[in-house]
């Protein structure tokens, strides 16, 4: 063994240590010398058990944000005692509503000082993933790196060296690595998380700071709610109170549509199980009962959506005034063509009440409205036909249309639904739905729940990423890239990647196709992976490096919330670790980019906010560190639309698309007449009547777990005394033929995997599926891994990850 070498460095407690080892163990092997004040030992009670105040213990209290990737960025107290974080604590804000913290916030000391904290650069000493590591210095480590960079960048070109980061730390200066990449030309790998949604919502309802939704505090004016694909107790529940506000305090109906009878769906007045992957039938069969009972918004419609926008048969796009020869195109004058009730045609600023019926021919050229072609989409889809594919009762779905129209009704729309292949058609099917009901721009309708509403990321970017000097790089949507590696072509650029840089982002836990990836990796010479903890990730890397803990370093977060959050560095970071950065720095410094950097964080934090909606509200980072919250948004209520101003390329609600904005090209055919307007289809794997369901009958999805955000928490030791392992979640019907019973291990897999995990008996799951609690490590299962499970597959709009969309088989494991 060489001098520095060590072996499992820094390893937390494995599945079998952590059972075998009782949790009062791990407690003292971890944060347990930190921690002693929260946790006293019996033996050794102090005399005087009444709280003391912050001073009375000698601590000081800094301001610190949680940004986990949970979306909320609360602003918490950080208690720093004798120059360690000791614990977290809820801090007052001057709006009630934001002030909080959830059990995961309370429980950050034990990550700051947590056993699987990593201490020092390290690089690897045996095979990738066996576990040896050699301590090396932060100089050793940052010279290797970039001169790998400099090499693979002279002999294959610069977009050989790929960047890839995800949610860890959600603040500009974590991310200002990906300033470096885009002035080094490397290539940009996003994870692709999340994408049918934000590529659908805007695409429908437009873009503004506040996505297309309104004021948090409007679900009050909400009558009905459609909860739809959400689990908010889980998810966000720092939003929660609204909804649940709205509903005792202001009577508003919670209507929950999920296929598991989930925490909300017991407090909600209406629960709709549904099977998975079918939401976008079930909003297809409402819209024709909206049409068949009368009950759609016709003036609405005509006023505010696309629907009198005059649809050319020969190629899809919108009669203009240049098609008549009235305007140049694509000058401003150059408007909507419609026509009026007496007949005539003529521009949307001359006609103010089009008709939205009818197929005429404009000189010579054939055209429908647009809202026509919907209807003509929307005609097959009775009740009885959506009924037969989302499993929901006929009744069932004509009781939602009619309360869709009980006005103010609005949806509170998930990410459950953007995680199977059809995703993207499903939200545009909720939001035409939305828009046939007239449910927007009015106070207490549209769209609402946290993935929908006001946040401060308008005014605070993630990060400075693409400067206008950078040179031309590619970015490569993860999964579309692991479907087009055996081409080796991403649409016209060659997929080359000889170094992986990965920072704030758990690989192996968190993306789709781990088996390919694993594939993908063995073509990489280096791979980085900056961490503050070890994980499936950092086990595979040649080189780790550690990251600090958020409070161990000044920052700045706004997300959805109304404040931009000022987070004070606690305390210094531990060991050798650093932020990212500092981290940044060193790369610039290395790569002679140092002219390109901001050298300090406050010129970094200034660049940030010099934006013009930052400077409409006098939003700076002075402002940020002196004030510690800086309210964005007024307190009053907004409702997005109520002005008549939707911000959409037509400026009008759009559920007809003209221009399918692709979220990426990676060579893919797209049919555009399909998609410019809702329908439904199976999704691609995760579906009943597929082929391999005859192998692999059971749909698997995921549960965001209170304990975890993905796998940040995964080792905190009171979590872990709650939940010591991996489980699945099943419904006994899907036991009993399979012989297993509650509390057995069990053997999740399919072609791509598998996982022997414990089983919990659930009657809130839907039988037919398998749904885990998430954020598991790889070493914590008794064997394999639930992330090596999941499929791949992209759709040609939205190269997104679906994480849902995956058929697997269970056993009972041989014990
Ligand atoms: N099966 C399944 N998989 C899923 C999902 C699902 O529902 N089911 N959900 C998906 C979704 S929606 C998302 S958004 C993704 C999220 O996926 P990720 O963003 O990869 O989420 P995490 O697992 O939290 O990984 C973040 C990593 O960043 C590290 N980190 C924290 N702070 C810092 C820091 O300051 N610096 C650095 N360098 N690292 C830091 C954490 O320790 C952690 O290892 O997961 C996806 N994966
Ligand atoms: N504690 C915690 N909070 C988190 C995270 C975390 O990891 N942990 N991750 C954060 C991130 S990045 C994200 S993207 C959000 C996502 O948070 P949510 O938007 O709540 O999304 P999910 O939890 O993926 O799924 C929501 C619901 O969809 C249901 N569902 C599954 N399939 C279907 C279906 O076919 N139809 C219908 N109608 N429902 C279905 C699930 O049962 C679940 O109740 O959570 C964020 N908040
Ligand atoms: S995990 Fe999310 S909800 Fe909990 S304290 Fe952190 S930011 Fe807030
Ligand atoms: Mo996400």
């Amino acid at each position: 063994m060489q001098k520095n070498e060590v072996t499992v460095l820094n390893k937390p407690l494995g599945r079998r240590s952590f059972l075998k080892g009782s949790a009062a163990v791990a407690v003292a092997a971890g944060a347990g010398a930190f921690v002693a004040g929260c946790s006293p030992k019996t033996e050794e009670k102090p005399a005087d058990l009444a709280p003391k105040t912050p001073e009375e213990a000698g601590e000081i209290v800094t301001p610190g944000v949680c940004r986990g990737g949970c979306g909320a960025g609360c602003q918490m107290n950080v208690h720093v005692r004798d120059g360690k974080i000791v614990k977290t604590s809820r801090r007052e804000q001057s709006n009630p509503d934001t002030t909080r913290v959830c059990n995961r916030g309370l429980a950050h000391s034990l990550r700051v000082y947590a056993e699987d904290r990593l201490k020092y650069p390290m690089k690897r000493a045996g095979e990738r993933g066996e576990g040896k590591w050699e301590q090396i210095s932060w100089d050793e480590a940052v010279t290797t790196i970039t001169d790998k960079w400099k090499e693979v960048a002279e002999k294959y070109g610069p977009g050989a060296n790929g960047f890839l980061k995800s949610s860890g730390n959600i603040s500009p200066d974590a991310h200002n690595c990906l300033m470096l990449r885009a002035y080094m030309g490397a290539t940009l790998i996003d994870p692709a998380c999340d994408r049918a949604l934000y590529v659908a919502g805007p695409a429908a309802a437009g873009y503004s700071n506040r996505f297309c939704g309104s004021a948090l505090e409007d679900v009050f004016n909400t009558k009905n709610l459609l909860i739809w694909g959400y689990n908010p107790t889980e998810s966000t529940s720092h939003m929660t109170h609204y909804l649940l506000r709205a509903q005792q305090e202001h009577g508003t109906k919670l209507i929950v549509i999920d296929t598991t009878f989930t925490i909300i769906a017991s407090k909600a007045d209406m629960f709709v199980p549904i099977h998975p992957g079918t939401d976008g039938a079930l909003a297809l069969g409402m819209m024709n009962v909206l049409v068949s009972d009368g009950l759609t918004d016709e003036a609405f419609l005509a006023a505010n959506t696309v629907a009198p926008l005059l649809v050319k048969e020969v190629d899809g796009t919108y009669l203009r005034l240049s098609d008549l020869s009235k305007a140049a195109a694509g000058t401003t004058e150059d408007l909507f063509v419609v026509c009026a009730a007496d007949g005539s045609f003529g521009s949307v600023a001359e006609i103010t009440s089009p008709a939205i019926h009818g197929k005429f021919t404009v000189e010579g050229t054939p055209v429908t409205t647009s809202y026509d072609l919907l209807l003509e989409r929307v005609a097959e889809w009775t009740p009885e036909k959506a009924s037969e594919i989302c499993k929901v009762p006929v009744e069932t779905i004509k009781e939602l249309a009619h309360i869709m129209v009980d006005s103010p009704a609005a949806v509170a729309p998930g990410l459950g639904l953007d995680h199977y292949t059809n995703g993207t058609a499903t939200y545009a099917a909720i939001f035409a739905m939305t828009m046939m009901a007239g449910q927007l721009g009015k106070p207490g309708t549209g769209f609402k729940g946290a993935f929908a509403a006001e946040s401060a990321l308008g005014w605070m970017p993630y990060g400075l990423v693409t400067p206008a000097d950078a040179p031309k790089s590619n970015t490569f949507y993860a999964p579309a890239m692991l479907n087009c590696m055996d081409s080796g072509k991403y649409g016209d650029a060659d997929i080359n990647i000889k170094t992986l840089y990965i920072w704030n982002h758990n690989l192996f836990g968190g993306q789709v196709g781990n088996v390919k990836w694993r594939e993908f990796l063995k073509d990489v010479e280096l791979i980085v992976v900056a961490d503050v903890v070890s994980n499936s990730t950092t086990d595979y890397a040649d080189i780790v490096l550690p990251a600090c803990h958020y409070f161990e370093c000044e920052s700045a977060s706004g997300e959805s919330t109304k404040y931009v959050f000022y987070n004070q560095k606690a305390a210094e970071p531990l060991y050798e670790s650093k932020s990212d950065y500092d981290i940044s720095c060193l790369f610039f410094e290395k790569m002679g980019l140092q002219d390109k950097n901001y050298d300090t964080l406050d010129k970094l934090f200034e660049a940030v906010f010099d934006n013009d909606v930052a400077r409409a509200i006098d939003l700076t980072w002075d402002r940020v560190k002196k004030e510690g919250a800086v309210l964005t948004w007024p307190q009053e209520n907004y409702v997005y639309g109520e002005d008549g101003v939707w911000v959409t390329p037509t400026g009008r609600l759009q559920f007809y698309q003209e221009a399918i904005p692709l979220d990426t090209n990676y060579g893919q055919t797209v049919d555009f007449v399909k998609e410019r307007l809702p329908y439904w289809e199976p999704p691609i794997e995760g579906w009943r009547d597929n082929e391999l369901a005859a192998k692999f009958p059971l749909v698997f999805t995921s549960e965001r777990s209170k304990f975890k955000v993905h796998t940040q928490f995964t080792h905190v030791p009171w979590f872990l005394e709650l939940e010591a392992e991996p489980y699945v979640m099943v419904n006994p019907a899907d036991c009993e033929p399979r012989g297993i019973v509650d509390g057995d291990y069990v053997r999740v897999f399919n072609d791509r995997g598998t996982a022997t995990l414990l089983v919990r008996f659930n009657d809130g799951i839907r039988p037919g599926m398998v749904v885990i609690d998430r954020g598991w490590e790889q070493d914590q299962h008794v064997a394999g891994f639930y992330s090596d499970l999941l499929s791949y597959n992209v759709t040609p709009v939205v190269a997104n990850s679906y994480y849902f969309d995956t058929l697997v088989q269970m056993e009972k494991a041989n014990s």
